[in-house]
């Protein structure tokens, strides 16, 4: 019995200095992300510039032909300031396949888009009613 009455008086010490070290610990956890939020945020920057997607206009067009298989949309399109292109009918390619499941073929829409790796890419687009 007395060995059982020392290890229950004994006990709260051991708890109280898990405290500590969880403590400790919550504190390197805590420590680590905001050190890490730095790092990200300088690295960032220095991809802003190619990042013009918050300054595009939305360009109008019409959907000609949607090729789900391949990502590819076909849109008679007015003039892409940002691309410097004048108004025709092409073939773009989609950032997001989902895109596609958004418009038919004969809808107005309004899209950004954007070269992506050398690629004219749609980046949005929304049905005009
Ligand atoms: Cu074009």
């Amino acid at each position: 019995m007395q060995g059982v009455n020392l290890r229950l008086r004994s006990a709260p010490d051991f708890p109280e200095f898990t405290k500590i070290r969880i403590a400790v610990i919550i504190t390197a956890i805590f420590a680590v992300p905001s050190f890490a939020q730095t790092q990200p945020s300088d690295h960032a920057a220095h991809h802003l510039p190619q990042s013009p997607v918050a300054a595009q206009a939305l360009i109008e067009g019409e959907v000609r032909k949607i090729d789900k298989e391949a990502g590819k949309l076909t849109l008679k399109h007015g003039p892409i300031l940002n691309l410097d292109m004048p108004d025709m009918t092409m073939v773009f390619r989609v950032k997001d396949p989902a895109m596609l499941d958004q418009v038919k073929v004969g809808d107005k829409v309004k899209f950004a888009a954007d070269k992506i790796s050398g690629v004219i890419t749609g980046t949005s687009i929304e049905v005009v009613k």
